[in-house]
This record gives C-alpha cells, sequence and structure tokens, in this order.
C-alpha cells in the first residue's frame, strides 16, 4: 500500500508557496505522513507556520536550522528526536549562491562564493544525513533536489552547476553508506520552477522558454509533479532505488 499513514518526513527549505519543499510536504501531506518543517532563519518562521496551518492536521513540529551551522543541525535532531522519535525520511530542498555568481561567466566567480554555494548546497547533505540517520532506526529515505547545471554547462548557472554536480556526487557516496543502514538516498532534478531561488538566476525567463518549446512534454513542470516524485522516494514502491537521480523536467534532459 502506498500510504504514509504513521510515517514522519523532515522537509527542510520551504520558504513560501512557491518553494519546491512546499509542493512536497503537500504530497506527503496528501499521503498521511506527518510533517517536520525546518528553516533557515527566524525571518521564514511565520510564512513556514502558515503554509503549514492550512494542512489539516496540527501535529506539525518547526524548527530552525541554518545549515551552515554545525551546532545548530546537531541541536535541530537533537529537538526531533526528543519531541518525535522515529523519523522516516528527510527531503533536503536547500540551495544558495551569490547572485553576482549566477550571471556573466563562470571562471569569475570567487573563493568565497565558490565555497558558499558548496557548503549550502553540496555539503549540508552530508551534514544533515549524518544527523538525521541515527533517528531512523526504521530505515528511511533522503531525498534532494537538483539539477541539469550540473551535469552541463547551461548558461548563468555557473557556480551552482557546480555545486550540483557536487551534490550529485554527495548523493551516491551517502547512498553507499547509508545502504547498509536501510536508507537509500537519491535526488530529483527538477526542471525550472519560478521560485524565490529562480529569481536569482540571470534570464530564468528564456531557460523556462526554452522549455515550452523544446521538452518532450512541452511544459515546465509544477511543484506537484515533483511532489509526487518525492512521495514516490518516500513510499516503499521506490524501494530499490538508491543513489540515483530521477529527472522530473517534462523530458527536457534527454534531448542534446
Ligand atoms: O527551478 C528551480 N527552482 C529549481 C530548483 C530547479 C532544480 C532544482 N532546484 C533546487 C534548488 O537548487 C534548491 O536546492 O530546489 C531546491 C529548492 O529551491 P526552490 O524551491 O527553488 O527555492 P526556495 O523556495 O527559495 O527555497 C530555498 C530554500 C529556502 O528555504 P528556507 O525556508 O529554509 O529559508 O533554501 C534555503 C532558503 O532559505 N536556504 C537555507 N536553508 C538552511 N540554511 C540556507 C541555509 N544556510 N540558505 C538557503
Amino acid at each position: 500500500n502506498f500510504s504514509l499513514e504513521g510515517k514522519t518526513y523532515v522537509v527542510m527549505g520551504v520558504a513560501n508557496k512557491r518553494s519546491i519543499a512546499w509542493g512536497i510536504a503537500q504530497a506527503l501531506h496528501d499521503a498521511g505522513a506527518r510533517l517536520i518543517f525546518t528553516y533557515a532563519s527566524e525571518r521564514f518562521e511565520k510564512s513556514v507556520r502558515d503554509l503549514a496551518d492550512s494542512l489539516d492536521r496540527d501535529d506539525s513540529y518547526f524548527y530552525e536550522c541554518d545549515v551552515t551551522d554545525d551546532e545548530a543541525i546537531e541541536k535541530t535532531f537533537a529537538d526531533i528526536k526528543n519531541d518525535v522519535g522515529v523519523i522516516h525520511g528527510l527531503a533536503h530542498c536547500i540551495a544558495f549562491a551569490k547572485r553576482e555568481d549566477l550571471q556573466g561567466e563562470f571562471i569569475d566567480t570567487s573563493r568565497d562564493g565558490f565555497l558558499l554555494a558548496q557548503n549550502i548546497s553540496a555539503f549540508s547533505l552530508a551534514a544533515v544525513s549524518r544527523a538525521a540517520k541515527d533517528l531512523m532506526t526504521e530505515g528511511g529515505s533522503i531525498m534532494t533536489l537538483t539539477y541539469l547545471g550540473g551535469e552541463r554547462v547551461v548558461q548563468n548557472y555557473n557556480v551552482m552547476g557546480v555545486a550540483k554536480a557536487s551534490l550529485d556526487a554527495t548523493v551516491k557516496y551517502l547512498a553507499n553508506d547509508l545502504g547498509k543502514h536501510g536508507i537509500r538516498v537519491n535526488a530529483i532534478s527538477a526542471g525550472p520552477i519560478r521560485t524565490l531561488s529562480a529569481k536569482g538566476v540571470g534570464d530564468f525567463n528564456s531557460i523556462l522558454k526554452e522549455i515550452e518549446e523544446r521538452a518532450p512534454l512541452r511544459k515546465p513542470v509544477t511543484q506537484e509533479e515533483v511532489g509526487d516524485a518525492a512521495y514516490f522516494l518516500m513510499s516503499r514502491l521506490s524501494r530499490g532505488i538508491t543513489g540515483e537521480i530521477i529527472h522530473v523536467d517534462s523530458g527536457y534532459s534527454i534531448l542534446g
């Protein structure tokens, strides 16, 4: 059966109703799951709580967790352990790069900008997986969000493309480490979706237009479509899949 009733999932990275993380949260909720939300700073707390309030259940939990801070990660998962005990999965929907590094040429990326993007967008998956592992005593499913710009050059994606390449490799190494504990680790490579983060990418409109004109399905993907794929990855339907990068992108990645 496909229900997530009785299961608990951590969703990291809901910023607002356009966030891909919110599409994932809704899909997991609709399947009966209990949700735990984490947000980067106080600034996002109200919008995350307001969104969660629109779901018809009152056993959600909320924690502030800046993933650049080891102590914050440790504290967040200690608190989760204390408040709910076992978790069954985690959706990592977090990335960041400086706006100036998401336009022009990659070659101009600063050391700081490079390391910041790697830290928040790639290393953080390893850091939160390590902390979450101890709460996944019944096995689990960890997933992250990646993008085609990590596999090949996408104009303006620059430093974030390199961070996504690193994230994709991180998924594989984590899958290898955690498989023996019954924990799977996968990524969804989402097509472009207009979100807060997408605003930072130079000329995002022409990326979307290209999807409408050339992707096999001739339309951009939605948060709901990514959410349903996330639901599949969290459910037992995907129990044989780990270390995989699933493209939910209207088929765009098959084009040359
Ligand atoms: O086209 C797109 N939008 C695509 C996005 C296509 C393919 C992949 N993705 C990826 C992004 O790279 C990212 O990994 O999906 C993920 C989610 O991005 P999003 O939904 O496009 O963007 P947004 O709604 O801005 O969410 C990004 C989150 C925010 O949420 P919270 O509530 O946690 O603040 O990443 C967060 C950001 O604030 N974030 C951090 N979270 C914790 N610690 C940090 C941090 N230091 N920095 C940024």
